[in-house]
């Protein structure tokens, strides 16, 4: 075997079958040997975006999403797919070729430092050589899907690429993020009561906020149980949705979204917090509750974002089951007290709205109405992703991507791809701004040649709307964030797509319940006011 065929015969052992990408001259000989492996390879119509469909690949399936890029520009190019793996802690191989290793010191046509490059948005920066090559992808596989999971980024150089390995026997690490029967370690500050157990009985309102590295851990189902055991609610982070089903009576909202000083209240009503895998990168604010706060998590709470006195530090939903076996029925909040938090929050998520118009919560709730429970939704980044992230209801996890993490534009519509390559039989929605679809938008031509049909709703508004409402709140005329319409059906057809304009409620309705072509998106423009964004935000 050579170098690159190690890499895919790992690849493969891993369950991995898709490779998401843009190649160069480097890169020949690996694509040669994932073609000969029966691999999919899914040519992006740009290397960040192929990056970001890796990213989506591996929010899905929990196993690294690969993405490969060539050299230089290639490589450059995959910079924000792996910043956002980086910081949505996602499991991610990123591989670029790179020159002949003996000119890479002194040649400078193309040639950028890699290591320099991607050292402080990746767990790890490697390169192989045949030499070394087998035990290189075992370090980097459990890097990538070890707590936090994150990116690996792994240089093939143009003569490591073709050539026989020496070091070349495939034996896996071990990759679930789940482990079995481990002890729990607890750490306290030593300053008050160090047994979870005996704080949760004494406490009369606590609650649980839970994160994305419970839905690492597959923790939804210990949650919930728990949550019901001892009558508590629970709000989560928007990378957690999911994890209990939003029509859940215990159900209590999701964090730093629309409505985020509302949600804050409550957290402050409670006694005990219990933040269960709950990690700080989606924090917008600096954390200002004052409440005694246990630390549930595979790793200690070294953040520090929040504090916590005690720390349990373990597998989570074997935390979860024994602090549940343990504290038995505790009934702390009854059902109607939640159905009101709920209804306030309601009434607020409505803030602004204007019957006549179409609203950003029209398009949500409609899209929502008419899409089936276990729909998959891809949000960019923008106004309406705090209305989505909010009131978009999620019943399973891994049904609602986003990048919360960096929070790049541009994100959804390569999430939806890959969510249709993976789920083809699911109903998959990409939830986009105007701006964000301007960035990615020849990814439409690549869904329609991979034959993909996931809906496309865009938020059409002129506007920079995030951004544009910073300016207005510091009283500056709109300057740099508005953008000329586009015409989204046509630009739908011109890249192979069914499109359409809508600017009606009604239409929106009748489109979404309308037969539609089963191997090309349907792009909607949908025409909104986005006057309920100001109204909010
Ligand atoms: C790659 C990237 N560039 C810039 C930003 C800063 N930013 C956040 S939201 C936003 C506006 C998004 O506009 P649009 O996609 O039209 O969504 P809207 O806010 O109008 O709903 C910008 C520029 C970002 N998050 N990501
Ligand atoms: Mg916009």
């Amino acid at each position: 075997m050579n170098t690159s065929q190690v890499i895919i015969e790992y690849l493969a052992a891993a369950g991995i079958r898709h490779i998401f990408g843009y190649p160069g001259d480097p890169t020949v000989e690996f694509l040669e040997a994932a073609r000969r492996e029966g691999m999919r390879f899914i040519l992006g119509s740009r290397e960040g975006t192929a990056g970001l469909m890796a990213q989506a690949y591996g929010q899905l399936t929990g196993r690294p999403g690969v993405c490969l890029s060539t050299l230089g520009p290639g490589a450059t190019n995959l910079v924000n797919a792996v910043a956002n793996a980086y910081l949505d802690r996602v499991p991610m191989l990123a591989i670029s070729g790179q020159i002949e290793g003996k000119r890479e010191p002194y040649f400078t046509h193309q040639v950028v430092d890699h290591k320099r490059i991607f050292s402080s948005i990746s767990k790890w920066t490697t390169a192989v050589q045949p030499d070394t090559v087998a035990t290189i992808m075992r370090k980097a596989l459990r890097i990538a899907t070890a707590e936090r999971p994150g990116p690996v980024h792994i240089t093939a150089a143009a003569d490591v690429v073709g050539v026989e390995a020496s070091d070349h026997v495939v034996s896996l690490p071990p990759m679930r993020a789940r482990r079995e029967n481990w002890t729990p370690q607890i750490f306290s500050t030593g300053a008050g009561q160090v047994d979870p157990v005996k704080l949760l009985k004494a406490s009369r309102r606590p609650m649980i906020l839970a994160g994305v590295s419970a839905v690492w851990s597959e923790a939804g189902d210990a949650l919930v149980k728990l949550a019901e055991e001892i009558g508590c609610p629970l709000v989560v982070a928007p990378m957690a949705k999911g994890l209990m089903p939003e029509d859940h009576p215990l159900f209590a909202g999701t964090l730093d979204m629309a409505c985020n000083g509302y949600i804050w209240d409550f957290l402050g009503q409670a006694d005990l917090l219990l933040a269960v895998g709950f990690d700080g990168v989606e924090l917008i604010k600096p954390w200002s509750l004052n409440v005694p706060t246990i630390h549930i998590d595979t790793l200690p709470n070294s953040d520090q974002i929040y504090q916590a006195e005690l720390e349990i530090v373990g597998d989570i939903a074997g935390i979860l089951d024994a602090l549940r076996t343990a504290c038995g029925t505790l009934e702390r909040w009854s059902e109607q007290e939640i159905a009101n938090h709920r209804g306030g929050l309601q009434d607020r998520y409505y803030v602004g709205r204007v019957s006549g118009r179409i609203n950003p919560t029209d398009v949500v709730d409609v899209v929502r109405r008419i899409m089936p429970r276990d729909t998959i939704v891809a949000t960019d980044v923008g106004s309406h992703k705090l209305l989505i992230g909010q009131g978009w209801t999620t019943y399973h996890p891994r049904t609602l991507l986003t990048s919360n993490g960096l929070s790049s534009m541009g994100y959804s519509l390569p999430a939806a791809i890959a969510a249709k390559l993976i789920h083809p039989e699911r109903p998959v929605v990409s939830f986009t701004g105007d701006g964000g679809l301007a960035m990615v938008q020849g990814e439409l031509r690549v869904a329609a040649t991979l034959k993909v049909d996931p809906l496309v709703v865009v938020f059409c508004d002129n506007s920079l709307n995030r951004i544009e409402l910073k300016q207005s709140a510091r009283h500056y005329p709109s300057w740099g964030t508005l953008i000329e319409p586009t015409d989204m059906a046509m630009l739908a057809q011109a890249m192979g797509c069914d499109g359409i304009n809508v600017d009606s409620i009604q239409s929106l309705e009748s489109v979404l319940n309308g037969a539609r072509a089963k191997d090309r998106p349907l792009v909607i423009g949908v025409k909104i006011d986005p006057a309920q964004y100001a109204a909010q935000f």
